[in-house]
């Protein structure tokens, strides 16, 4: 039986006829209704999921954005007493921890999710719940990350979060507990969305899309996921430790009882220099697939460009105390911290001229990816060299905790991270919405922002040189830093107008943008083979891929390498089940999380109900024991509820007029192909 659709909603189950039995859960019966607020709490379609995580980290963009503004507003004129030091020190904590893990982290996996398993031919991630259960606890920290503005203040001990500052002695209120838990909270996400990327690379691509063959996006998508698993333990380690610390005693880092501050530098920069590969290597390959497009070639050096980002991602675990030269590790660590910091300029190069490789003798079209494309590669050789420079130990010496590290560090973020999701988004937009941006108001934004990130952060390589501190709050009138402080923040003001800009060109576009109809870009990968969107099914038949970049040799390439398809047989397309399951699980987490935080604290200090409570300290059996609790519960019922699954029958006409240049094998009884689990 045939389930309908109509092209222009996102991705809707059709559930009726062409469901499997009744659903149970063991305990209530499971939701089926696609779309509204259910819809949206229950699903597991990793496009509604991917969409979810990109609203939710624009939003957390805006904030962290809102966060740095006031920073520049109060750093416009020497002197000035707008913000207080103390409030100054919650604003660049909030703000870096809120960027780092709540904006651009998420961004990226939004796009893990939505684009990875359309561009590897797959209906699904491997495991749709799991994926579910990295989006709410990633939402759920988030909050509890900023709850703690309403619960006497926000942390203040910067985003690394260094030792013995954050020890009962010198940060007693619940501030840190706030930090320290909500990125355990914000770790969990990070961690079961990995497992679940790798495992759907590794397992569910299209027969014939062999690793070698795999876009560039999803290969940086992979090696992604493995920095995640391997860098993020460290970070949980340090943070149980402090925990520990704060809540029941223990001296890991606190040296009347034989701890050791430094180790938290260790533990923590051994995620903390894998992070910022984290950060960077999505956005490489976002860069990857856009380059080749509007050059109309295929990547220059494929395989070295997978090869360095591979490269990338192991040397990124050999050079953590390249944060910690002034620290005293002594000549032989220092030095080879020092050596090994440079040698990984060398597969940054390697992509780098491989970009610029693709774009040689192409037919380059100047569309609004293509700019912020080209406008990463510029900015992010730059931060690039700034970092060169700090590997050299007697320079780093000078920079470090100027704001030549902030100008360094924004480069690469915002010049690099930042604006590869944008060109991104611009690039994907029509493939989410079915709609196209407009150009004139894409370039505009564009230009706006580059002008604006330059105007903000080129001057702080000039005030780092002079001397300027980071984390300070003011600055005197005659130390000679006025001018580039102005500037600079004029053009945070005007990067924050471009960004603004693009959101209402967003919320514009969804409704009144032009549609884009198939394929508008002339594309090269899988994912733009589909539907724009997509529907909830993905791909009708299951691709055969013969090519590297199949949808541009489909299309313009020789009739023997063309895509085939292969048509479902009566056994349909098995597709997941929505649950409640992930949402509660995550609750209970988040229970338990800030049951953590405000152990210990008095109950009258308890806003809004504070005062009905009875006298006393918060104890493990408020939150925490009741929260563990409904964790284990949310995992007996989503074990018991099991998978569940229906079929669809997609109509004949929707597998032959599908996609372009395809052609039709219809092989009846073939084994389950790839992208289906069982029942
Ligand atoms: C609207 C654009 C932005 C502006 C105007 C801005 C401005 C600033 C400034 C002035 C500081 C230094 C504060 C100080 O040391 O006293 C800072 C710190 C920081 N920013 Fe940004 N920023 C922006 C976007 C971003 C983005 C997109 C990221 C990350 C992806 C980021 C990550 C950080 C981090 C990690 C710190 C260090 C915080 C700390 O010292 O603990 N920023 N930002
Ligand atoms: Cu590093």
């Amino acid at each position: 039986m045939a389930s309908t659709h109509s092209p222009d909603t996102l991705s809707h189950p059709q559930p009726g006829s062409t469901h499997d039995e009744p659903k149970h859960t063991g305990i209530w019966k499971r939701p089926l209704k696609p779309d509204g607020l259910v819809g949206w709490l229950t699903t597991v379609d990793h496009k509604k999921i991917g969409i979810a995580y990109a609203v939710a980290a624009l939003f957390f963009f805006l904030v962290g954005g809102v966060e740095a503004l006031l920073i520049r507003l109060q750093l416009f004129r020497p002197e000035q007493e707008l913000i207080t030091a103390e409030t100054y020190n919650t604003l660049f904590t909030m703000h870096g921890t809120t960027m780092i893990f709540l904006a651009v982290m998420p961004l990226s996996t939004a796009f893990f999710n939505y684009i990875m398993p359309l561009q590897i031919g797959a209906r699904d991630v491997a495991f749709p719940r799991l994926n579910a259960l990295g989006l709410w606890t990633f939402i759920l920290g988030g909050i509890l990350l900023n709850l703690s503005w309403f619960f006497g203040g926000a942390p203040d001990m910067g985003w690394f979060g260094y030792a013995p500052l954050t020890g009962r002695q010198f940060s007693p209120d619940m501030a840190t507990d706030f930090w320290v838990l909500s990125l355990q909270v914000l770790g969990i996400a990070s961690l079961v969305g990995s497992f679940n990327f790798i495992t759907t690379i590794l397992n569910m691509r299209a027969p014939g899309l062999s690793m070698m063959r795999l876009p560039l996006f999803t290969w940086m998508t992979l090696i992604t996921s493995f920095l995640i698993i391997l860098a993020f333990p460290a970070i949980t380690i340090a943070l149980v430790e402090l925990m520990f610390d704060r809540h029941f005693g223990t001296m890991f880092f606190d040296v009347l009882g034989g701890g050791k501050p430094i180790l938290w530098q260790h533990l923590f920069w051994v995620f903390g220099h894998p992070e910022v590969y984290i950060l960077i290597l999505p956005a490489m390959g976002i860069i990857s697939e856009v380059l080749p497009v509007f050059s109309r070639k295929p990547l220059f050096g494929y395989p070295l460009v997978v090869f360095s980002g591979a490269v990338i991602g192991f040397l990124g675990f050999a050079v953590w105390s390249h944060h910690m030269f002034t620290t005293g590790l002594g000549v032989v660590a220092t030095s080879a911290f020092a050596f090994l910091t440079m040698l990984i300029s060398i597969p940054t190069g390697v992509k780098i001229f491989n970009w610029i490789g693709t774009m040689w003798g192409g037919r380059i079209t100047f569309t609004t990816p293509m700019l912020f494309a080209v406008g990463f590669i510029w900015m992010f050789m730059l931060g690039g060299f700034t970092g060169i420079m700090h590997s050299s130990p007697p320079v780093d010496a000078q920079q470090q905790d100027t704001y030549f590290v902030v100008a360094h560090f924004h480069y690469v973020l915002i010049g690099g991270s930042i604006f590869a999701l944008f060109s991104g988004m611009y690039y994907w937009f029509p493939k989410v919405t079915g709609r196209m941006m407009s150009e004139t108001w894409g370039k505009l934004v564009f230009y706006t922002m580059f002008a604006g990130f330059n105007l903000a952060f080129f001057p702080m390589h000039i005030l780092g040189m002079t001397g300027m501190p980071r984390r300070t709050h003011t600055y005197q009138t005659e130390l000679g830093l006025n001018g580039p402080n102005l500037w600079s923040t004029i053009g945070a003001f005007m990067l924050g107008f471009g960004v603004l800009m693009f959101v209402a060109q967003v919320i514009y576009s969804l409704k009144k943008g032009q549609k884009s109809g198939r394929d508008p870009w002339d594309a090269r990968t899988l994912e733009w083979v589909t539907d724009n969107p997509p529907k909830f099914y993905n791909f009708a038949y299951t691709p055969i891929v013969h090519a590297r970049d199949q949808f541009f040799e489909s299309k313009h390439g020789k009739p023997e390498r063309r895509m085939e398809k292969l048509a479902p047989d009566d056994h349909g397309i098995h597709m997941p089940d929505q649950s409640w399951w992930p949402l509660i699980l995550s609750i209970g987490l988040f229970i338990a999380a800030f049951g953590m935080v405000v152990l210990g604290q008095p109950r009258e200090a308890f806003p809004l109900i504070g005062g009905m409570l009875p006298e006393g300290d918060f104890s493990i059996w408020e939150f925490t024991v009741p929260g563990l609790a409904l964790t284990l519960f949310a995992a007996f019922g989503w074990a018991y509820e099991g998978p569940g699954g229906f079929h669809v029958h997609p109509p004949a006409s929707e597998i032959q007029d599908d996609e372009m240049g395809t052609v039709l094998r219809t092989a009846p009884t073939r084994p389950e192909p790839n992208g289906h689990s069982g029942h």
